[in-house]
């Protein structure tokens, strides 16, 4: 589905004109409960650093260009490349980091084409199976992958055997590649051990999904405190408070306390993005720049917000810029 102005609808199934959105291949028809990325994001009053990274956003489709996967949970709107640069510009983000979407499979065509399209000013995460050859792996990395998913949320995919995680985990450590992991906390007590075992660096999503109605002090999130602290090699992204709040935008007060923890407890493990276009929203679209202002509020120094947004993911996804 693309909308005729080249933005898509606040509204479920609906383009800004009030056009109903139909998709140029009928098989793409977007859910009918999808919410849209925000059209018109407000311009954030916080000024990003030079050189800042959005470090978690997604390309999906366009459809009838990069078919999404017969496997997929959710048939979202088109929100391609294009748009997804005009967002960092608008924002004010220098580079971003694009997340193999999980309505995408394990083909990593669309997110391959932002990355060869983007001048180098973006890298990605993929998602392979066993089946992935070393050519391929190989393919991935000259076009800008630095890592791969491993997705345990049971609404968005049938989880990977472990034994399959950890045998792709042994073998793109040749590549110098890390681990993303997507889990919600209740999940953690079961994956503790495998996480604990993984190879090189492992960036967990969205602070583990916490539930922010309890304590930052209580058990449920200080397991995943206690994972980061006893193991140098795990990172956070403090992303998504949209999906995260209960009390809702745009200043996400419930979830400054959990993201603020982590940035000042491990302050070179931490990573930020906007999760533009916002796969799944229950209730409205984020606004992108309100989002950019929840910054400041959990990285509270300038020191801070340059390692979070800039030294952290230059770091790990601009390696070759970092090595003396
Ligand atoms: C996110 C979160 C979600 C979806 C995906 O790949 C995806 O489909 O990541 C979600 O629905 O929680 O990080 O974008």
């Amino acid at each position: 589905m693309e909308c005729p102005q080249g933005l898509s609808a606040p509204r479920r199934g609906a383009c800004p004109d009030g056009k109903v959105a139909v998709s140029a291949d009928p098989a793409f028809k977007m859910d009918p409960n999808w919410i849209s990325f925000h059209p018109a994001p407000s311009k954030p009053r916080f000024v990003l650093p030079p050189g800042a990274v959005d470090a978690h956003c997604h390309v999906f489709g366009p459809g009838d260009r990069f078919p999404y996967a017969p496997e997929r949970k959710y048939t979202p709107c088109d929100a391609g490349k294009e748009k997804l640069w005009a967002l960092r510009d608008f924002l004010g983000f220098a580079r971003n980091v694009i997340v193999q979407a999980t309505c995408h499979g394990a083909d990593n065509s669309a997110l391959v084409d932002a990355l060869l399209s983007s001048a180098g000013r973006a890298r990605g995460v993929a998602t392979v199976n066993r089946s992935v050859r070393e050519q391929e792996l190989d393919d991935l990395h000259t076009a800008g992958v630095r890592g791969v998913r491993f997705n345990f949320v049971k609404r968005l995919v049938d989880a990977l055997p472990k034994d399959t995680l950890i045998e792709i985990a042994q073998r793109i450590q040749r590549l110098n590649w890390h681990i993303v992991m997507y889990f919600e906390a209740q999940e953690l007590p079961e994956l503790y051990e495998f996480i604990s075992g993984l190879p090189g660096i492992v960036v967990v999503d969205h602070m583990g999904r916490p539930d922010v109605t309890r304590p930052v002090e209580g058990p449920e999130f200080q397991l995943f405190v206690r994972l980061m602290r006893e193991h140098p090699n795990i990172w956070s992204k403090v992303t998504c408070p949209e999906r995260l709040s209960k009390t809702g935008g745009p200043g996400y007060d419930d979830v400054v306390p959990f993201a603020r923890h982590l940035v000042e407890a491990f302050p070179d493990r931490v990573l930020s993005g906007t999760d533009w276009p916002h796969p799944n929203m229950v209730s409205v679209a984020p606004d992108d720049g309100a989002l950019v202002d929840f910054i400041p509020r959990i990285a509270t120094t300038a020191a801070l917000q340059i390692r979070l947004l800039v030294d952290n993911p230059t770091r790990l996804y601009w390696a070759e810029e970092t090595r003396s």
